[in-house]
């Protein structure tokens, strides 16, 4: 058996023993955050029609969905305090990629969600309404620094679509997703606050790049101005 002593590193290419690591160039990312239904996905699909330019990073819920079989979202839909840990240690991961992810022809990238909110708004909210054990929360909040320490998740601008928790509801309603049949407004009014306290007030947490606000209560059809308003906002820096 060979130790690590048997091996003669004083001739080996110093070229080979360090590789030099190949930076590319970090490109811009755009976070979008907001509530559960706020209109998220609608903002990124309008988005679409600039492919050549951004580059999209869909919130992975279909991984959340099938993690070996397991239905992650659903179970802790069900009974959150019993796969909270599970399923935020899953989206924690799942959202380090995201960051992770590089862009390969494009100048922008865009992130629906992030690691910022699951954190600061999603398991908060677990541990203030005492869903989530103390003991979950600091084991999560340790691994949350260490990605950060360890990952680039520098970002440079958050776009929050800001809605009424009642107009949420109603597209919920309307998208009518499986696992959200009982999604009460009572959770999406406690999200609403968390993610008014993080990007609006900056109480706990600190954004981490500015903020950019759309309200995002109106119509669809009235939303596409204020949507064509941050893409001359970003297509002009
Ligand atoms: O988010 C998609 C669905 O995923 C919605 O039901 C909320 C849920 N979600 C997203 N992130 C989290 C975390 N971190 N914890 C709990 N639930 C989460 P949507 O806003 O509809 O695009
Ligand atoms: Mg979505």
């Amino acid at each position: 058996m060979l130790g690590f002593g048997d091996f003669d590193t004083e001739n080996v290419d110093p070229q080979v023993r360090t590789p030099k690591k190949k930076r590319s160039k970090r490109i811009p990312t755009i976070v979008v955050e907001g509530n559960i239904g706020s209109g998220k996905s609608t903002f990124l699909q309008y988005f679409q029609n600039f492919s050549n330019v951004i580059e999209m990073v869909p919130e992975p819920v279909h991984k959340w969905k099938d993690v070996d079989g397991y239905n992650t979202l659903d179970m802790m839909y069900k009974d959150a305090s019993r796969w909270s840990l599970a399923f935020q240690s899953y989206v924690q991961l799942t959202m380090a990629e995201g960051h992770k992810h590089k862009a390969k022809n494009a100048k922008l990238k865009m992130m629906e969600r992030s690691i910022f909110s699951a954190r600061n708004c999603f398991v908060e909210n677990l541990y203030q309404s005492k869903l989530m054990p103390e003991v979950d929360y600091a084991v999560l909040s340790e691994f949350y620094d260490f990605i950060l320490q360890q990952e680039n998740t520098k970002i440079d601008i958050i776009v929050y679509l800001r809605a009424d928790p009642l107009t949420c509801q109603q597209r919920i309603k309307k998208r009518d997703r499986m696992e959200e049949k009982s999604v009460p407004i009572e959770y999406l009014q406690s999200l609403h606050d968390l993610h008014e306290n993080w990007l609006t007030h900056q109480t706990k947490f600190k954004t981490p790049a500015p903020v950019y606000v759309i309200d995002a209560n109106e119509d669809i059809s009235k939303l596409s101005v204020k949507f064509d308003e941050f893409r001359d906002f970003i297509f002009s820096k």
